[in-house]
């Protein structure tokens, strides 16, 4: 995907401050930490577009970008740290929830997952709620590049087992070798074409 443009549009906290705009949109979805940001950046081949940080809480809002003036890309809040205060906690579940339920144009959520670990009940549970909701989900299993292919083949199968209704929609992907971009671009470029 060649990217011509790539701006950062505005945050939001609810659905009275999101963008007016019926782009397909594309939101990410994870535990915090797990490297939501720096996909974005990956996908969109700009550095500092989304903050990243090594301290888990880092994006507290919902950020909206545009790229290539055709699609969003969202950028959430992650969940489920327990370095994250509680009263932050709080405050971003109904900001995740209602974003998701809400959000007309929502046409795919990447749900990212820490491929050295085994998801928690609270990450497993976001996955199966999507879901129901009917929005198409692509799982992507970050940071490869922090483990063996030892390693990574045994994880891809706990994840296969746990997911197995969904295997075709699984990619493996690392920010720093960028491997599993062109993939993951073009798994969205599938959805993109098929309205909700
Ligand atoms: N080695 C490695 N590090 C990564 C990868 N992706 C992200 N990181 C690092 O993981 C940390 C968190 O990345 P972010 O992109 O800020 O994570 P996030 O999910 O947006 O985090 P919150 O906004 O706090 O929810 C940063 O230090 C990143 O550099 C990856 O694929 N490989
Ligand atoms: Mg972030």
């Amino acid at each position: 995907m060649k990217i011509y443009s790539a701006e950062f549009i505005k945050s939001a906290v609810n659905a009275s401050q999101y963008p007016r705009n019926s782009l397909p949109e594309v939101s990410f979805v994870g535990k915090s930490n797990v490297g939501k940001s720096s996909l974005i950046n990956v996908l969109a081949g700009r550095k500092g577009l989304a903050k990243t940080s090594s301290t888990p809480g880092r994006t507290q809002l919902i950020n909206f970008f545009e790229i290539n003036a055709n699609i969003l890309m969202v950028d959430l809040p992650g969940y489920g740290y327990a370095k994250v205060p509680p009263q932050v906690k709080e405050r971003w579940k109904p900001m995740v929830e209602e974003y998701l339920s809400s959000r007309t144009n929502l046409r795919l959520v990447v749900v990212i997952f820490d491929i050295r670990r085994i998801p928690s009940e609270e990450e497993y549970l976001m996955v199966n709620w999507i879901d129901e909701l009917g929005i198409p989900i692509l799982i992507v299993l970050t940071k490869i590049d922090k483990i063996s292919k030892n390693s990574l083949r045994q994880q891809k199968i706990i994840f296969k087992k746990l997911f197995r209704n969904r295997t075709d929609n699984y990619v493996t992907f690392s920010a720093v070798t960028k491997e599993g971009k062109h993939l993951i671009w073009q798994k969205m470029g599938e959805i993109f074409k098929h309205p909700r």
